[in-house]
């Protein structure tokens, strides 16, 4: 019984750590990779580490998720000008590097009407502190996402301990 515990600790610390080191972006929030979703407010105060994943939710068949290459074809919504494309309705992108990455609908217009967004990655473990460009509000923005991180741990924490007492 008692090994049993410290594996199912283990098992919850290793959950924990990732759990503090990645997270997982659905895209647009509750509303999802939609039409009617605005992505510039739900991009606001947003920060994307090395190692998070993107999540698109959507009606397969409606919608779909083309990779842009470049910030002109972004900006423009070339949407011929494709690096990747998805369509299963929950895609799932790993953000593996610093830098930008651009994600637009595949379906005609709808990046026109807005279904587009521009991904900036963050080495992970680093400060968001930009040096030189995008100096809009790197410290509340900040000061926010670790409020809410330092949040969700003892929920994981406590979680894991009323699990372990279970046992
Ligand atoms: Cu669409």
């Amino acid at each position: 019984m008692g090994s049993i515990k410290i594996i199912f600790l283990v098992l919850v610390s290793i959950f924990i750590t990732k759990e503090a080191l990645a997270a997982q972006h659905v895209v647009g929030g509750s509303q999802g990779w939609d039409a009617s979703t605005d992505f510039n407010s739900w991009l606001s105060g947003k920060i994307f580490k090395v190692g998070d994943q993107l999540v698109f939710k959507y009606t397969s068949g409606m919608h779909s998720v083309i990779e842009l290459g470049s910030e002109k074809a972004f900006k423009n919504c070339d949407i011929g000008s494709v690096v990747d494309s998805m369509n299963t309705g929950s895609d799932v992108i790993k953000l593996n590097k610093p830098g930008t990455r651009y994600f637009a609908c595949g379906t005609l217009s709808h990046c026109d009407q807005g279904m587009k967004v521009k991904i900036t990655t963050v080495a992970a473990g680093n400060a968001p502190s930009s040096p030189s460009t995008s100096s809009s509000s790197p410290t509340t923005t900040s000061a926010a996402s670790s409020a809410s991180q330092s949040f969700v741990f003892p929920l994981l924490m406590l979680v894991a301990f009323s699990v372990t007492l279970l046992l």
